[in-house]
């Protein structure tokens, strides 16, 4: 069957080091695959600070920038290109509320993170950030077709 649904959509996941440390990978590798979303890259890496700063550049005037440019390279993150139908909202769902205390039941987040700097995972929030999220972890090469 060729799908080619108009939803079909690619977006940014990113485990990050507090989530890799925990040995949490695996789990939320299979919380996708059971959503139905395809992994069409997976890689673990450090993030060079120049990199976490354009990841994060949205957030450049926060006061808590450097302290998130700081987690974010704290240690090994892994990157997900992750393809399915309204993937883009369904992993922000799955994920639940920035900070965990707000989270709702079943999330990623209510189940593994504690406070809103350490909160395990990161999602593009819309299509131009998945779209640019993905250029800056991925080459086209990499991604399964
Ligand atoms: P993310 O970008 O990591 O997927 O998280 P998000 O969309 O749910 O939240 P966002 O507003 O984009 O914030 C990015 C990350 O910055 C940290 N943060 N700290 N101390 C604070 O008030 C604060 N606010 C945000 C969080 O770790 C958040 O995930
Ligand atoms: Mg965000």
């Amino acid at each position: 069957v060729v799908y080619c649904g108009r939803d079909m959509q690619r977006t940014y996941a990113m485990i990050k080091p507090d989530g890799v440390r925990r040995q949490l990978t695996a789990r939320i590798l299979q919380r996708f695959i059971d959503k139905g979303y395809r992994v069409i890259g997976l890689k673990q890496l450090v993030i060079p600070r120049e990199l976490a700063e354009q990841h994060y550049a949205e957030h450049r005037e926060r006061p808590f920038f450097g302290e998130l440019v700081d987690f974010i390279t704290s240690g090994p993150v892994v990157a997900i290109a992750l393809e399915g139908e309204n993937v883009i909202t369904g992993l922000r769902a799955m994920m639940g509320a920035t900070n965990p205390k707000d989270a709702a039941p079943g999330t990623i987040r209510a189940d593994h993170a504690t406070t809103i700097g350490e909160n395990v995972i990161h999602g593009s929030a819309n299509e131009e950030d998945a779209a640019r999220e993905l250029g800056l972890f991925f080459g086209d090469a990499e991604l399964l077709r």
